[in-house]
Formats: C-alpha cells, structure tokens, sequence
C-alpha cells in the first residue's frame, strides 16, 4: 500500500527539453531578460538566449556532435551556462555538467566514465580542465572556452559560424538528456541517466506550486551543474520567463547587492545560506524586502532556522526535497503552504507516489489516518514517477540496488509522513555525506586515506559542527609505530580534492567497525557521535 500525492497528477507533454521550455515564447517573451549576468549586469534576452542555442546546437553539428554524443560542460554559473547547456539538448546530444570545483582527477574520470567527446570550460579553470583532457586523451580543439582563451575556440567563435541548428529526431521518452553525476547510496560518483521526459515532467510537477512565475527575478546562486539549480533554475525559471541573475560563486556581500539591485524576489538556497541570513549582521545593511519566497532544498533545513529567516526577511520560507536520481525534486511545501511545517519537505509531487519502508523487516510502515498530524514510524523513503531516472550508465548492479522491478527508486534517505502527506526527513541510511549542499562520497575519501603510508584504515562520515551543519570526519587507524596528527591528515586530504570533499574532523581509533563481509558499520560510528 503506497501513498500518492495529494495534486491532482498534471499533464506532461511529449516533447523535447526544448520543445517544452521554448516552443512556444511570445513575441512579448522574446523581449523579456532572461538572464542578467550578477557581476556585470550585462542583459541576455529570451530572443538572444533562443538564437545562441540553435547556435551552439548547430556549431557542435558541424564538429560532428551527434544524437545521442555526450558533451560535458565545466563551468561556474554564467549566462553563457544557459546556451552552452541547451544548445547540447537541442543538438539531441547529452550533457553532462561537471562540479566547477573538481580536481583535475575528478574531471578526468567523469571524462572518463561518461565519454564525453567535447568539453566547454571557462578560463579560471582550464588549468584543471586541460590536465584532465590530457589524460583521458581529449584534443585541444575540442575544448571550448566560453570567455576565450589561447589555443582553444571560444563561445563567440562558436556563436560567429552561424550554423543553423541542426534537423535531429529523437524520442522524449527514452533520449538522454543530462547524465549528472551522483554517487547515490553507495560507492563513487556514477552517471545518473536522465531523459527528456524526466526533467520535462519534474518541471510539470513542480512548476504549478511553485509559485515563481514571469515577473519573477531568481537569484542563480545554486549551481546549474547541480541538479537543483539545473531543473529548478535553468529549466523551471525560463520555462516561467522569469529572470535569472547569476552568480559564479557565492559571497554573501554580492548575494546581498545583488539581491537589492535587481530586486530579487525568489531565492533558491541550500541551508548554509539560511545560517547567514538568519544571523550575520551584512544582512541588516541591505534592502532586501523584494524577496518573497526563500526556498530551500539539498539539505536539510533546520526549522528554528527556517523560521528564523522568514520573521528576520519578512519572507515565506519553504523546503524542498530531491535527489539528482529523481530529476531531483520529489518533495516541496508549496508557496501557498503557510501551514505546512518547516520541519516537513512537504508533500510528495504530482503524478508520484511513496512508500516508506522500514529497512530491518522490508515492510512498508502504517500510514496516519488521513488528516492526522501524527506522523508514521521512520523508514527508507521509496519514490515512483516519471521523474525517476532510468539508471545509472553501465552500472547495472548499482542501478539494480536503487530503482527495484516495481518502478520505485529506493532514496537511502530515512522519513516519516504525516495524516496530511508531508514528509520529513530525519536520518539517513546511505553513507553519502552532504557539505554544504554537495555530495561528499566517503568511499572516495576513505581509499584516499589508506593511500597514505601511516594509515592502516579509515572510515569516513558524515557528523553536524556547531551549526547544526553536517561536516565529514574521519575516522583514522594508525599503522603500528606511526604518529600523525588531526592537522597532518587533514592537510593530506585537502591537497588531493576538491575543497567541499575536505576532511573537517579527525578521530583516532583502534579499529574500523566493521560486518562479517567487511561493510563498515557507518551507523556504529555515527551512534557514537551523539552519545
Ligand atoms: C534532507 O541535493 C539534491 C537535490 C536537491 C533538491 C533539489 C530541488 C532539493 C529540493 C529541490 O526543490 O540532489 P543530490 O543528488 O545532490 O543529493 C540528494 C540527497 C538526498 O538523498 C538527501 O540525502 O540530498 C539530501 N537532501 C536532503 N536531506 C536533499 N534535500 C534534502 C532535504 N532534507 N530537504
């Protein structure tokens, strides 16, 4: 017996990524802004941003790009993302977006892993992205720079052949259009295969609750090679004809002025954000009274936090839930839900449904009676929808261990559900941890640990700072006789990753807790934490 939505299910059209968000602007939308470049305030209109798609789509067709070809795009968010990203779609080409703060190895392996035939990139970080091409063999003239740079083509190169975008059919239905990387509930980062239809439906599902609509102007903060700020922001937010202002990076000052200048009245966060609003004194010096909704999602929101923000900025504050597995939004309190506890993610989205099941016996929990504000036992989250992805690419054990023969896509994420249908997320059964927003995966610290000739073993998890916030923390044994400190195997880990895969805390131990088939037992480890 599952739980289905409370919305009535939404229609989803069969038609591609962009077909569905640009088939049918109006001479009225061709004008609007679509996106305004945070630093430099320069403007992209909906007309400009159409026209350089079918550019870049026709550019990668005459570098024999094909249906189907894997493109990847490395890049903080510009606008120049935006064109770059569905100028791919629009070739039937597959975009997989890479971390803008991955090493060279991180890069390379994705490179790798997806196949990726071209890559776009910006300045400030060719430096890792050539050093990645390099060694998985991708030639130069097949990196593109968007701002330009030596030796490689830029986006104004591209833009300047005026190629026409190219004649591709493909099947919404069953065609990729972004293979984002996760590492799910277990293991290294995998490909997770999304169609067209998946991020079409996810904004079907998500868009009429919203509340983000054309007069809207959005702050791009959240990355767009992350699936929250790909679906929620490039895909959502243009689809509404809103306007996107983005950032590169985050810097509170320039999120605050931002904020003021543009008049921003969406902003889609993820919790360390809310911990500045709630608290630092920057935010007193500026006006942001433009803001009305405060959306939150990739963590969990604390709900004194929540509210905290909402009465400092006068502002609604609302949670959402997602996994780059469901294209990601599953979950969200919707901007009307002013009754909808903070502490929930809100209800599931239309046209899904749920079960929660509890992990010892593999039987789904008893559901409160419709209305209650009770809420169920715990158990693991498992979610059904047309923006469940198809599986993760040539990984068929791991896809077999997450998306079971009834269609539903096991989260690793531990959660109960009221009489009223909001689920809460309160633990997790996976060993993914979340910094910030990102995915930290500790099977990948931990081989980076044992790589060190005074480690004997080492488990790594996920444990809460002084914040509230979740921090990793190694758990480290000593080889016999060795003496390192805290401070020596943090250095030795943050010279090797990407700064948000940084070892924050460091534990001594004797031994690693393990099972009988040698699985560590992450859960012994975290019951520790809190006695
Ligand atoms: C507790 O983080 C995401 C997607 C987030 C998202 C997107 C659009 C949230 C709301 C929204 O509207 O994807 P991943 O794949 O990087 O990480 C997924 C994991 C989840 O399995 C869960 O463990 O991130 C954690 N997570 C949350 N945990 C995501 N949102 C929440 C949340 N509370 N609200």
């Amino acid at each position: 017996m599952s739980f289905r939505s409370p919305y009535p299910d939404v229609e989803i059209p069969e038609k591609s990524v962009h077909e569905f968000l640009f088939g049918d602007l109006t001479e009225d939308d061709l004008s609007r802004p679509a996106l305004i470049d945070g630093p430099s305030g320069a403007v992209t209109d909906y007309r400009t941003l159409v026209a350089h798609i079918d550019l870049v789509a026709g550019a990668l067709a005459a570098r024999g790009v094909q249906v189907g070809d894997v493109v990847a795009l490395h890049s903080p968010n510009v606008p120049a993302f935006a064109s770059v990203f569905h100028g791919i779609l629009r070739a039937g080409a597959v975009a997989t977006t890479v971390n803008a703060l991955y090493t060279a190895d991180d890069i390379a392996k994705q490179l790798t892993d997806s196949e990726a035939t071209m890559l776009f990139t910006v300045s400030p970080l060719l430096p890792q992205a050539k050093a990645a091409a390099e060694q998985v063999g991708l030639a130069a003239d097949r990196i593109v720079v968007l701002d330009g740079a030596e030796g490689h083509e830029s986006l104004k190169d591209l833009l300047t052949e005026g190629n026409s975008a190219p004649e591709v059919s493909f099947d919404p239905a069953t065609h990729l259009a972004v293979l984002p990387y996760s590492s799910g509930t277990t293991g290294r980062p995998k490909g997770v295969m999304l169609t067209h239809r998946n991020l079409v439906a996810n904004v079907s599902q998500v868009q009429p609750r919203m509340g983000a609509g054309r007069d809207d102007v959005l702050l791009a903060v959240l990355p767009f090679f992350h699936i929250y700020g790909m679906t929620v922001l490039l895909n959502l937010g243009l689809k509404v004809r809103a306007t996107l202002v983005t950032m590169p990076k985050f810097d509170l000052e320039m999120f605050l002025r931002l904020t003021t200048e543009k008049k921003i009245t969406f902003l889609f966060i993820a919790p360390p954000v809310a911990v500045a609003l709630a608290k630092h004194p920057l935010v007193e010096q500026y006006d942001i009274s433009s803001v009305r909704c405060v959306f939150s999602g990739a963590a969990a929101l604390d709900e004194n936090l929540g509210n905290a923000v909402a009465q400092r900025l006068h502002t609604k504050v609302r949670q959402g839930y997602g996994m780059s597995e469901l294209s990601p939004v599953s979950h969200a309190i919707p901007f009307d839900g002013d009754d909808v506890p903070l502490s929930s993610c809100g209800a599931a989205v239309a046209n899904s449904e749920n079960k929660i099941v509890d992990p010892a016996t593999g039987e789904e929990v008893a559901y409160p009676a419709a209305g209650s504000s009770e809420v169920s036992a715990p158990g693991e989250l498992w979610i059904k929808g047309p923006n469940v992805m198809v599986g993760y690419l040539r990984n068929e054990q791991a896809t077999a261990d997450t998306l079971d023969s009834d269609g539903y896509l096991h989260t690793g994420d531990i959660a109960v559900v009221d009489g009223n249908g909001n689920v809460s997320i309160v633990d997790r059964l996976k060993e993914l941890i979340k910094y910030k927003g990102y995915q930290v995966p500790p099977a990948e610290l931990e081989s980076l640990l044992l790589t060190h000739p005074d480690i004997a073993d080492a488990a790594v998890i996920g444990v809460l700072d002084d914040e509230g916030e979740e921090v990793p923390k190694a758990f480290v044994v000593l080889q016999q006789g060795a003496s390192l400190t805290e401070d020596d195997v943090i250095s030795f880990v943050a010279e090797k990753v990407a700064p948000h895969k940084k070892v924050r805390r460091v534990q001594f131990i004797d031994t690693v807790p393990k099972s009988a088939s040698g699985k560590i037992l992450r859960k012994d480890l975290r019951a520790a934490e809190t006695v």
